[in-house]
């Protein structure tokens, strides 16, 4: 998949983001979205029915039904928070694009870093229907405006899901999303939505918590494999029994 994508045009668009060296407000512990970029319809609870935050106390709750903190928004409003061109969301996600919301950061990198969160996806969709394939997602642009991550979390597989909370007919685990490398120095721009494909008859949620950042370990320090342990263990009794011998006959 090719994204074009325009982070200065996104800047441009919906105001400019705090540049800075960590995740902002990463576990949404402050109850708002200070730090972030939001559009659509997007708040912050301490609970969704029976599921609570992985970290702390509070967690972000985004979906594709109007009336908490806004809206959710159509394409058009989605394509220019994202950076992509009029008309070009549908060719990069793969799908119809009806409406969704979407939360945003902009990170300064040095170093390799890894960027790690958790995510949970409920729905009022049939899990395993196709059309209809409603999703989370998440994306990150490197400091060249490449798409450097691309993660979802959808409708198709019905073994993912249990029954629902809060609502919502249906929910998968609220699990790791995976870990992301940043490894350029520059700017890198992330984005966590939820998407209505398709139609918006039946709407969609993602809660969402816990960024963190963490160094990329160093490679695992070179152990001695069992042959050459052996082979070690062997040349030191030799020598121990050699020093007897010696001592014995001396
Ligand atoms: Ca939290
Ligand atoms: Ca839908």
């Amino acid at each position: 998949m090719r994204w074009k994508w325009h982070v200065a045009a996104l800047l441009a668009v919906c105001g400019s983001p705090p540049l800075q060296a960590a995740v902002v407000n990463p576990s949404f512990e402050t109850g708002t979205f200070a730090g972030w970029a939001v559009i659509g319809d997007t708040t912050v609870v301490s609970s969704l029915g029976t599921a609570a935050p992985t970290h702390g106390t509070k967690m972000a709750y985004l979906h594709t039904i109007g009336g908490l903190d806004g809206f959710a928004v159509p394409q058009p409003f989605l394509e220019a928070f994202l950076g992509l061109a009029p008309g070009t969301a549908d060719a990069a996600f793969g799908a119809d694009v009806v409406e969704g919301s979407i939360i945003s950061q902009t990170i300064v990198n040095a170093g390799a870093w890894l960027l790690s969160f958790d995510w949970k996806f409920l729905t009022d969709e049939s899990p395993g229907g196709v059309p209809f394939n409603d999703r989370g997602f998440f994306a990150l642009v490197d400091p060249f405006g490449a798409l450097a991550a691309f993660a979802t979390i959808d409708t198709l597989i019905p073994a993912n899901f249990t029954a629902g909370t809060g609502g919502w007919l249906h929910q998968t685990a609220f699990k790791p999303a995976g870990s992301f490398l940043l490894d350029k120095t520059g700017s890198y721009t992330f984005y966590v939505g939820v998407l209505d494909i398709d139609d918006s008859a039946f709407d969609s949620a993602l809660l969402i918590d816990n960024f963190v950042l963490s160094p990329v370990p160093p490679p695992p320090p070179v152990v001695a494999e069992p042959a050459s342990l052996s082979l070690l263990g062997v040349g030191v009794g030799t020598l121990w029994l050699g020093r007897r011998r010696r001592r014995k006959a001396a």
